[in-house]
This record gives C-alpha cells, structure tokens and sequence, in this order.
C-alpha cells in the first residue's frame, strides 16, 4: 500500500482520556504493559494462574515445531470446571450467568449453580449417546440457553463442538459436519426472528440426507412448531437431557486438548476450520475480558449483543464472562422486533453496564435517529465495545454519545476467530482513546504494520498487519489441513502471523484498521482502502452507512463505486433530491479528489454476514454486473435483489 494516499487520511484529532473514577479503580492498569513487555511469558504464566489447574505447567510455550504452538505444556485442567463449579464451590452458585431475554418476550435466568446442573446433566445425556472425549460435536442452534449449555456440555467431556449459524443453509451445516465429521448434532426445532418462529430442523435433516456418519440429533423444543422425526437418530432434549443425573463429575484434560472448531467463510474457497484448544484460549478469552471490558463479577451486568455462531460469541458470550464468574444478558432476537428500542429496554430492564457490540449494529442505530436510545434509561452504561468491521469514526462518536452518555469509554477491539482473544485494544483505564483507532497491540501481544517486502513501514504509514510473536489463544492450526494453515497465515511474510487486515500507524504509533487487502481499490495506481472512503461518507451528516467497492474502469483501472443508506431524517427530508454529487464532493475535500467515488447509490440495505461485515464481493458482483458469486453465507438475501432495482438503466 503506497503512504501518499495513505498519510493523508484520517485526520482523527479528538482524544478522550478514561474518566478518572474508573481509571483509578481500573483491573488493568499502564503498568501491565510494561510487565508483558519485560517478559511476556511470565506475565501470560501470570495469567493461566487466574484459572484452576488439576495439574500446572511445565512448560508456558512450546514454539520447537513454530508456527504449531503448544502453551502451557503438561497442564491439564477442565473448561466448564473453571466456568463453572469453582464459582459454584466459592460460594457463588446463587450469583446469575444468565439474563436470557427471548425475541416473543419470554425470559429465564439461570445462576451459576443451575447453569452447573444444566451442563452436568446435557453433558450425562451426550455420553449416553456415546459421545466421547475427542469426538465432534455440531451445534445449530438459536440463541437459547441451551446453545451455552450444549457447548459447555461438550467442553466438559473433551468432544470438540463446533457451531454453526442458526441462519446457515443445510448446505453451509453440511460442509461443516462432513469437514470435521460430527457424529452428533445438537439442533432446536426452531428460534424467534423478526418476530416469526423459523425453522431449524429441517436444514438438519436436509444436511444429514449426506452425513451418512452422524448417529444422533438432539432436538430443544423452542417453538414448537413441527418437525420431521427420524426414529432412532432423533431425540428429543427435554426427554433425554432432564432424565440424566444433575452430577458429572469433570475430566482434566491437557491444555492443548481441542477445545472447539470455528469455521470461517472464505469468500470462495472452502471454510477453514479453525482449531482453538484449551489453556491458552482459556487463559486469554479470561485475561482480556477482565481487562478489556474491566469487569467487576460483583456489580456489572455485561452484555455481548452478537451471535454465538460468531467468534465473539464465543469468546465473549460463553468463555470469558463465564471464566470471570460474570452476570451477563442473552438476547435471542432481532434490535427491530417488536419495536427498534428493543435493546434499549433490555439494558435498562437489566440495568446493563457493559455493551459489547459490532459498527453494523451502531450505524443501523445511527440511522433509526437518537430519539430512539433517547427514550430510555441508559445511565446504567460505563464502557463501550466495538467488534468486528473498523468504527467509522461518525460512528464510535455517535455511539459514545447517544448510547454512552458522552462519559463511557468506546474500546474497539481488533481480533479474528483465528485469533480466538482480543489482540488490539484500548484498555478503558489506561487508554486514551481516539475515535476509530484499536490503538495498540494489549499487554502480552506483539504487532507491527509491515509494507510489501515486510519491513516495518515508519509511524504516519500504512501497510500490512502481523502479528509477531505468538499468543495463547491463538489458532493451532486449520481442521485437518496443517499446509493450508502455513500458507494462509505463515508464508507472506515468513515468521510472522498475515492477518489479512491492512492498517496504519499513525504519529503516535497507534493503529488504524483499514479493512481487508482483497477490498483494497486501485484507482489510476492510488491504492486505497474502502474503509477511509466509507468512513469519510459517514461523517456527512446525511449518511448513515456506506459500502465502498472498486470497479473495473476502463480509464481508471478501478473505479470507485459506493452503496450509501441515508439517516432516518435525512432519508424522509431529502426524499426527491439526489444526494450523489453533495457525497461525491464532500469525500473529495475530505481525502482528495483521487477518492471522489464515481458512483454513488442510495440504498436501503447493505448485503451482510451474520456477523455484520458487509460482503463487498457481492456489491463488487453489482457494480460489474456480474452473477453474484456464492451467498450462502448473507443473512438475507432479498437485500441483493433490493439494490439491483435500484441500479440506473444499463448499468
Ligand atoms: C472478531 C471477529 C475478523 C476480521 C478481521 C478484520 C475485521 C474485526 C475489527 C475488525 C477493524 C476491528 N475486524 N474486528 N476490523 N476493527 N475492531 O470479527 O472475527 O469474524 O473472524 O473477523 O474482522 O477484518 O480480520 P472474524
């Protein structure tokens, strides 16, 4: 990536220091960076000390056979154990895990003593089902208290899950069983969406028609609507699961037994299994959760607002706020339904503390208006978290001041399922904070942004993200495949981690995402990043959200075509005048005339994951007139249809 385009962007000069109260009573303070920094395995040894082992370490990293890590060698110790009955045994059974809050309005709240119960008695009925320790387990399931039951139940026993979005095809489900070949899949009839039951079984039964292998589906009732039955495979979970003893006592199992498989979709090729294991993930799920989001178990209500299919829910649902003993929200539904207040009410009913969520769900809010979150009681609130796209800065502002009160501090936490933790991040009582920027690699983890030949580019400019020495929670390898593991992540820049990501160091050394290399544009040999262009529409105050996408230009090389949604006001004001060449003229004073798009449509949606990351391969597919290429993994696939009608005559 060339510094010239890139040393003139993101003119980001606002600061915002912690505010002193929770400075000084902060978990992580500046002094951890110099601990990690003077011996960084002493300070994650420090770390895995958090965590009860059966049987410590001999040794905290084993790198011998690099880039294949092993931590904490000859330790063994027990997941749920650690999540669960050493709270329980400290006298903390009665504290809550779970506020869950079903899409219709239903609700439960399960303490630390039932979720116990729970995953002793899910994880007796899966080995009746003779599942053993080693064995894959598939989850496709909404977002229930039995999806966390069902993870930790197989984490007890030592079968590897793996989960797969609830609104994943049967074809997505079954590339996922047979590349880890699942014997075992734990499903519900259905969930809440859009205030609708939808269907899950039925994708499991079409996906199994081809996974000859898999013995037994366990089915949770959820909706109740009809399912199709296939005598001695199915059964049905309130049959066997409550008939099993409450008691179950855990195995230790070493701290590189695999603890889950998380798939990730390649935009084309076929989805990598990534391979996380027990210590190291444990150890730093537990770490950065603690110190990231600087929780207190005893008085904060943390709240993750993403899907367990995710990484983030995960690492930050299930593994970390269980290891810290934590009371957090489960929400199972839509921000939308029955009303586009919904998680306001939900952090005010529950009086939550900590808001963990991604810039697609902040922008969406952006552009419902602030009289929305307005209307609620969100005082309760005192940190932010941003994941899974780079924060355009209109939107960590926004953020900051409709939800947070203008007194929260926003961290944006820069990390992948690959990375299984927190990589890069502010911590909230130590951090100045700039809007947009992840800032710094955290205590313990070591970055750098290199150029093409992989030398270290000078603060002010941009390139490639690596990571440079390893770290616990890192991915061990990719599911049945160690090359494709040395080549995807290893062998650009030999000895070193390729995120994929580009990045920027500014003056300060700070970092700044800029989003994936492959949606870096080219225009007339300019190469720049989609992000910037995007975040310099969304500091328009008529544009909410913005897609930025190159398009083969037969003068430029690459064209520059954007997709923007208005604000809610803006969008009802302005409904007849065209803003395309107000937009065009305003990214031209922001960054240059280089960057002027030489397109721009209005739209209503943006195509997505289930993650929230907008799928610019498809807007690209739009934008060149192309077939779309593979959607199986957009959450809806109308929206694509949507903005093809809006496409003028002939493009
Ligand atoms: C946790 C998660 C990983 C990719 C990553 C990057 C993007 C995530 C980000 C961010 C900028 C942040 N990403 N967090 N970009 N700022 N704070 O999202 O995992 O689904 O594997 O995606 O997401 O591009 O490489 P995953």
């Amino acid at each position: 990536m060339s510094d010239e385009t890139l040393s003139n962007l993101l003119r980001e000069e606002r600061r915002f220091p912690p505010p002193p109260d929770l400075a000084e009573q902060a978990n992580a303070t500046a002094a951890a960076y110099d601990e990690a920094a003077a011996d960084s395995e002493a300070f994650w040894a420090a770390q895995a000390a958090r965590l009860d082992w059966a049987e410590p370490w001999t040794q905290v990293l084993d790198w011998s056979r690099a880039p294949f890590a092993r931590w904490f060698t000859g330790g063994r110790l027990n997941v749920t154990e650690n999540c669960l009955d050493r709270h329980v045994r400290a006298g903390r059974g009665d504290r809550v895990a779970f506020h869950w809050e079903g899409e219709p309005g239903d609700t439960r709240t399960l303490t630390y003593a039932d979720l116990k119960d729970e995953v002793s008695r899910a994880a007796n009925a899966l080995l009746s089902l003779g599942v053993q320790a080693g064995d894959r387990v598939a989850i496709y399931m909404p977002m229930i208290p039995e999806t966390v039951v069902a993870m930790l139940a197989c984490a007890r026993i030592g079968a590897p899950h793996t989960v797969v979005f609830g609104g994943f095809s049967a074809e997505a489900l079954r590339g996922r069983i047979l590349d880890c070949d699942a014997r075992v899949v734990i499903t519900a009839d259905g969930g809440y969406r859009k205030g609708a039951a939808s269907a899950l079984k039925p994708a499991v039964d079409e996906a199994l028609e081809q996974c000859p292998d898999v013995r037994s589906v366990l089915v949770v009732r959820r909706t109740g609507q009809d399912v199709g039955w296939t005598q001695g495979r199915d059964v049905w979970w309130h049959d066997l699961v409550a008939a099993q003893p409450a008691e179950h006592t855990p195995e230790a199992f070493d701290s590189e037994h695999p603890l889950y498989i998380m798939y990730t979709s390649g935009t084309t090729a076929r989805p990598k299994g990534i391979l996380h294991t027990t210590g190291g993930y444990l150890t730093q799920v537990a770490w950065s959760h603690w110190a990231v989001f600087d929780v207190k178990p005893e008085s904060d209500v943390y709240w993750t607002a993403a899907d367990i299919g995710w990484v983030t829910g995960h690492s930050y649902i299930v593994y970390g706020p269980l290891a810290n003993g934590v009371t957090s929200v489960l929400y199972e539904g839509t921000p939308d339904t029955p009303h586009q207040g919904r998680w306001w009410e939900i952090v005010q009913k529950y009086k939550v503390t900590i808001l963990y969520c991604a810039p697609t769900a902040i922008r969406t809010f952006m552009k419902w208006g602030d009289a929305i979150p307005g209307g609620y009681d969100l005082t309760s609130l005192r940190l932010l978290g941003s994941v899974g796209e780079p924060i355009n800065p209109e939107a960590w502002m926004w953020y900051r001041r409709a939800i947070g009160g203008d007194r929260t501090p926003v961290v944006d936490t820069w990390w992948q399922t690959e990375t299984g933790a927190h990589m890069i991040s502010p911590l909230p009582g130590a951090s100045t904070c700039k809007p947009g920027s992840a800032l710094r690699p955290l205590p313990g983890i070591s970055a750098d942004v290199v150029d093409d030949a992989g030398h270290p580019v000078p603060n002010g400019s941009g390139g490639y993200l690596v990571l440079t020495e390893p770290w616990p929670a890192m991915l061990r390898t990719i599911w049945g495949d160690e090359q494709r593991y040395l080549d995807t992540y290893w062998s650009r820049f030999p000895g070193r981690y390729f995120a994929g990501d580009g990045a920027k160091k500014d003056e300060d050394g700070d970092i700044w995402l800029l989003g994936r290399v492959d949606d870096v544009m080219n225009v007339s040999g300019h190469r720049i990043s989609t992000t910037e262009v995007e975040s310099a529409l969304v500091s328009h105050p008529l544009v909410a959200e913005a897609a930025v996408v190159g398009a083969t230009d037969a003068t430029t090389g690459q064209g520059i075509v954007a997709f923007v949604i208005l604000r809610g006001d803006a969008a009802a004001k302005g409904a007849d005048e065209d803003p395309a060449q107000e937009l065009r003229a305003h990214v031209a004073r922001e960054i240059g005339p280089i960057a002027r798009p030489r397109q721009i449509l209005v739209v209503a949606e943006l195509p997505k994951t289930r993650s929230g990351k907008i799928m610019r391969r498809l807007l690209r597919d739009i934008a060149e007139n192309r077939e779309l290429g593979d959607v199986t993994t957009l959450t809806d696939s109308s929206v694509m249809d949507a903005i093809r009608e809006r496409l003028p005559e002939g493009s």
